[in-house]
Formats: structure tokens, sequence, C-alpha cells
């Protein structure tokens, strides 16, 4: 089928590949006209797909990408991947979603299948998707609407798009059907749940489950803390109980495009349904708040950090990947600059941001190194070496102050 996906990050154009792969005809619109380019080279911007795939694909024309809305023209199914954000104010924001209809309502003028794999909140395809789109439609064009919030995990080389059950709904039980149909090639596991907001509620409960517990383990850590006792030993301890616990680790806050984000919509749709979320609008409290109980510690073992040459390590948001978005580590790099330190930063990943450059990790480099993400490819003895003091947040050094 020819099938056209709106954002190619790394959900579309994860998804464009494994489309590709089973046969169909993919077409990834992307607004972002350097993404597009890049990709027309066949240089992948993500982890998962590789420069080899999609230059096979690309040279098989399975694959095309394109900046043009009128990429959509013909589609028969148009899957919307677009990101779904929280403003500056951390209230959802929908308007790529918005931007997704406007494309689709201007430029599919013959009925196709409309699917959100974009995280949002339950009634999302229903009250905004269908209605933006048949109400921005030229035409009377019926489309069919289904949802499958996207469960893709970048660099994860044990659950892919093949292996990860996939959740599906429709508006209407045809809708259900076609996107099934769709589905099955290239997902092995399909479940079909009772409606689209069955499936867009446990896309957000998902995410949620994982922030408020990691949000307990922060607040634990800082409690094992005062009391001397060490958090890890702690957890892993409770961990050898073989039921009714799941283990979680504290960090230096939550990053990342998914929990810091999920759970404010979840929050955001339940206060306007008139439903208080004091517990998850807590959770996202204490995780926002690690930052500053790290540079809070550094303080207390060190005093003043003023004139200190301090070496924040690893700023993207999780080991082995580099993505910044949502990271702690702007948060600490802020609050250690506030207290006067002289802050670089290292992380062979990301390599340039925020207008700057990783340092290399020297024997010396710094007074103070604060570890918050440890990549397999950095190793531990270089940053014991790098600074006097050492605080890590990751548990993966010995014998230094850290969570
Ligand atoms: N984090 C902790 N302690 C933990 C686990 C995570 O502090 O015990 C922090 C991480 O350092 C990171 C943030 O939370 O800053 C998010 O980490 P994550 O492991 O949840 O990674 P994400 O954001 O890539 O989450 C994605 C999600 N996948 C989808 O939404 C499809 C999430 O549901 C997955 O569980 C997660 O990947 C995963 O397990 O890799």
């Amino acid at each position: 089928m020819r099938v056209t996906i709106i954002g190619q990050g790394y959900v579309g154009l994860t998804v464009a590949i494994e489309a590709a792969k089973a046969g169909h005809q993919v077409v990834g619109f992307d607004v972002n006209g350097e993404l597009v380019m890049q990709l027309k080279t066949g240089k992948s911007h993500i982890e998962g797909v590789s420069d080899i795939q999609l230059r096979a694909f690309l040279g098989k024309g399975l694959y095309e990408v394109s900046s043009s809305a009128s990429a959509l023209k013909g589609a028969e199914v148009v899957l919307i991947a677009v990101p779904t954000p929280l403003d500056k104010d951390r209230n959802p924001d929908t308007s790529y979603l918005q931007a997704a209809c406007t494309s689709i309502a201007e430029n599919v003028n013959s009925p196709a299948l409309i699917i959100n794999e974009s995280t949002s909140f339950p009634g999302t395809l229903r009250n905004l998707i269908a209605v933006s789109i048949s109400s921005q439609s030229a035409l009377e064009v019926s489309h069919l609407y289904a949802a499958s919030p996207e469960r893709v995990d970048p660099g994860n080389e044990k659950w892919g798009q093949r292996n990860t059950p996939r959740l599906i709904a429709g508006l209407t039980p045809e809708a259900t059907l076609r996107a099934k149909e769709f589905y099955a090639s290239f997902c092995d596991t399909l479940v079909e749940v009772s409606s689209p907001e069955v499936a867009e509620a446990a896309k957000l409960f998902e995410n949620t489950f994982r922030q408020v517990n990691i949000a307990l383990v922060n607040e634990f850590a800082q409690i094992a803390h005062a009391l001397g006792i060490s958090a890890r030993e702690v957890i892993d301890a409770a961990a050898t109980k073989p039921y009714g616990f799941m283990p979680f680790a504290p960090g230096s806050g939550v990053g990342g495009h998914c929990i810091p984000v999920d759970p404010t919509y979840l929050a955001a749709v339940a206060e306007s349904a008139g439903v208080p979320a004091t517990f998850i609008r807590r959770a996202n409290e204490v995780n926002l708040a690690m930052p500053a109980y790290v540079v809070g510690r550094v303080k207390a073992d060190l005093g003043s950090l003023a004139g200190k040459r301090v070496l924040v390590v690893g700023v993207s948001y999780k080991t082995n990947v580099a993505d910044t978005r949502e990271t702690p580590a702007e948060l600490i790099i802020d609050g250690l600059v506030n207290e006067g330190a002289d802050v670089s930063w290292h992380d062979p990943l990301v390599g340039q941001w925020r207008g700057e450059s990783s340092v290399e990790l020297m024997p010396g480099v710094a007074d103070v190194a604060v570890v918050l993400t440890l990549h397999d490819v950095i190793d531990g003895n270089d940053v014991l070496t790098s600074a006097g003091y050492v605080f890590d947040c990751t548990g993966k050094i010995a014998g230094v102050p850290g969570l």
C-alpha cells in the first residue's frame, strides 16, 4: 500500500523502514528541510535505522522522503508521528498534531486510513484529529481513523517494531480492521482494545507508571542519604523479593521525550475532567527537583563551588544515546554556574551542545567531576583520575559519593 508518514523522527523513520521492509510504498513527510535533505542522501539520524538500511530502501524505491505536504496526495494510509511536547509553561502542546491535520486536510483528497501514533491524551483521535481534518477538508472525504500509540525505544536491540506488542483501536470497526491489516504486515502481536481512548490512555499510563516510580526512588535516595544508608544497596536488597517489586534507580533527574512529558498529558486531561492529579504532579516536581538536589549535595561536600573547575560527565538524557532533550544536565550545569563554578562537560556521544564542545577526559582536568550519564564508552577509571572529587549519580563508580 502507499503509506505516508508525517514526521520522520525516531518514531516516523523507524516505522517507515519497517513498513518498507514489509513491501509498502512508503513516503516520509517532514517539515524539517535539512533533515529531509540528509535522509535523501541515505544518512540516518536515529539509532535503530542504519544508513545501509535507508539507502537500500531508497534504492529500491520503497522509501522516499519529502518536505512538501503534497507528498501526502494519493496515500492509502497516513501515519501521524509528530512530536507532542510541552510548551514553555509545561502544558501539552498539540500544535504539531494540528499542523499534521491541516496537511492531511489539504492534500489527502481520497478516502484513506488515518492512524495516529503520537502520544497524546485520551480523546485526541476522536475529538481533535478527526474533527480537525473533516472541518478543514474542502471535499467531503470520509476517512477511516485509528490510534496505535508508538512504542519505539531507539537503540533497543531486544524490542523492535516486529516483536513489541502494538495496541490498536479505530473509531469504527472497519478502521480497526484496516489498521490491524496494515500493522500485521510488520508487527507480530496486535492487541485490539475497545476504543482509541483506551489505547491513548494506556500509552500515557505506561509512562506515568515509570515516572512516579522514578520519583519514588529519587525521594528514597534522599531519605537514605539522610539516614546514612546506601539507597542502591537497599534497592538491590528489595529486588531480591521475587514478586511484587520492580527496581528503579535514582538519578540526576528525568530526561527524554517521553517520561518527563507524557504524565503531564495525563494530569492535564484528568484536571480537565475535574479529577485532581496531585500524585502525578508531585512526582513530576520530585524529578524536576533532582538537579538542584545534586548541586546541593556537591556544595554540601565541598563548601563553596566558586572558582572551582567542575567537569560534568555525560549530558545526554540516558546511557548510550546522544539525545539531550529535557536532559537534567541543563539544570545541573546552570545550577553549578550559579554557584560560581567554572563548568565544562564531557560526552563523547553528544560532541556539540548548547554552542559548546565536549572536552577531553584527562587526568586532573578539573577539581570536581559530576557524573550524570556514564555511557559504555566512558571508562570510570578515567573519571576518577579527572578530578580530585567525584560525585556519581549513576551508581557505576565505586567508592565515591553520589546517589
Ligand atoms: N531514569 C531514572 N531511573 C530509572 C529509569 C530511568 O532516573 O530507573 C531516567 C533516565 O535516566 C532518563 C529518564 O528517566 O533520564 C527516562 O528514561 P527511560 O529509560 O524511561 O527512557 P526513555 O525516555 O527513552 O523511555 C522510553 C519509553 N518508551 C516508549 O515510550 C515507547 C519507556 O516507556 C520505556 O520504558 C523506556 O524507553 C525504556 O525502557 O527504554
